[in-house]
């Protein structure tokens, strides 16, 4: 077979070094899962080849027999997942998802609420740097003293600003979202309710956070955070399907076909669509249910460890995938942990806190996820290990400034080696000789 390798041997190496680096690297940045090596297989198809504007059965283009099954599958098997009763699998990411939604249900002006960027929220939830802060007048809600979702505040701004519509869902926020508590209080003002789940699909799929595909009014989410998909979006809805939209006639679904494509896509992605029905599968296997109940079990494990250890965990532990540390204890920024880590073979990104007095690209915090920790199978034992490895970095990184650093080579080539044989005992499920996705391009015999 002739394989990338052979006809460019640059780009190859490229993605052989990328596989390696992942293999030999501990990741933990919380927004990041591995793809099972039959979605990479997928998302690496020939369907690349189709183009296909509109939706199963009524497609703008010919030839679009076996993309219209592939499609129709995604969508069954997003349904089965989440229990919804409606799946528009096209978006290409969750932002695209959010944008076409609130294009769907909101006009220029109107209000909308979601969670300040600062205490965790995601650009498309209305902050200033998007759309979704500039076209449509934004309102935030943030957090209490102890780093919850500060619903009395919540309640107060709900019915100061009626907003049209209400967004529950995070980027950095290691509790339970009480979805049901969202719905009750967008009831007050007539408000729908959008669920972001992008960074706990994996864990509502598995049962281990409450599902709000039935609670509210649209869902969307991330197929790569935590579904071990490819990167693109997915909107969901359950018994609220039928809802009129804001028109008062059209239900929503049907507005939400409309506001994907042709409102706000053209062409969808068939490839990735199919990525994302192998993807569904996957999730709907016993081994996802263990790999998630492994995620929640070693994020509490590392929580427990790091507390121990002396660093002030937001919140005092997780319910999730998702530990926040302030490092600022540790004499660090943000961004100097995060440079540090990355330096040693770790990865965890740098997170703004809440009361955080550092600007964006530097913050006081550092947030870790155990996504791809648990997909390696390891346990919290291992979390231990992980912890004793972040607090050596931690603790050995003198900040010079908020974002100069030093670090002892010595100590820097210690923890690579301790990284990488940590890494060894507890492979990635892929496989690294093989290539999978690199082979598959290949073309001809
Ligand atoms: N929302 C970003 C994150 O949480 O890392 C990625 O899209």
């Amino acid at each position: 077979m002739v394989t990338l390798h052979h006809t460019d041997p640059e780009l190859a190496a490229l993605l052989d070094t990328e596989v390696a680096q992942q293999n030999s690297t501990l990741a933990m940045v919380a927004s990041a899962s591995i793809a099972d090596p039959s979605v990479l297989a997928a998302g690496g198809s020939a369907l690349s080849n189709v183009t296909a504007e509109g939706y199963p059965g009524a497609r703008y283009h010919p030839g679009a027999q076996q993309f219209d099954a592939v499609e129709t599958l995604a969508v069954e098997r997003a349904k089965h997942l989440f229990g919804a009763r409606y799946a528009n699998v096209q978006p290409h990411s969750c932002s695209s998802a959010n944008l076409a939604v609130l294009s769907a249900l909101l006009r220029p002006g109107d209000t909308l609420l979601g969670l300040d960027l600062d205490a965790g929220g995601h650009l498309t939830h209305g902050s200033r740097a998007s759309v979704s802060g500039r076209h449509y007048n934004s309102v935030s809600y943030g957090l209490d003293e102890s780093g919850r979702i500060d619903f009395a505040r919540l309640t107060d701004l709900v019915l100061e600003h009626r907003p049209r519509v209400l967004i529950a869902g995070a980027s950095a926020y290691p509790r339970t979202i009480d979805f049901a508590r969202f719905r009750a209080i967008a009831d007050t003002v007539g408000a729908y309710l959008l669920a972001d789940i992008s960074h706990i699909a994996g864990l509502v799929a598995a049962g281990r956070h409450p599902n709000p595909v039935d609670v509210a009014h649209l869902t969307t989410t991330s197929t790569y955070k935590q579904l071990g998909g490819p990167r693109g979006g997915l909107i969901l809805s359950g018994r609220e399907y039928k809802t009129p939209g804001p028109d008062g006639r059209t239900p929503l679904h049907r507005l939400m076909q409309r506001a994907v494509f042709p409102q706000s896509q053209g062409t969808p992605s068939p490839a990735s669509i199919a990525a994302k029905a192998r993807a569904f599968a996957v999730a709907a296997e016993p081994a996802f249910l263990e790999t998630a109940r492994l995620i929640v079990h070693n994020a509490r494990a590392l929580a427990r460890e790091l507390s121990a250890l002396g660093y002030q965990v937001l919140t005092g532990g997780t319910d999730n995938h998702m530990v926040l540390i302030d490092v600022t204890s540790a004499g660090l920024s943000g961004v100097v942990a995060e440079r540090a880590l990355e330096e040693c073979g770790i990865l965890a990104n740098r997170n703004r806190i809440p009361g955080d007095t550092k600007p964006p690209l530097v913050t006081s915090g550092l947030r870790l996820g155990t996504n791809i920790l648990a997909q390696r199978g390891m346990g919290p034992e291992q979390m231990r290990e992980c912890a004793q490895l972040l607090h050596t970095v931690l603790a050995g990184t003198t900040a010079r400034s908020d974002t100069e650093y030093r670090i002892d080579p010595a100590l820097v080539a210690i923890v690579r080696e301790e990284v990488r044989w940590l890494c060894s005992c507890h492979p990635l499920p892929i496989d690294t000789t093989a290539h999978v996705p690199v082979s598959l391009i290949g073309v001809g015999t």
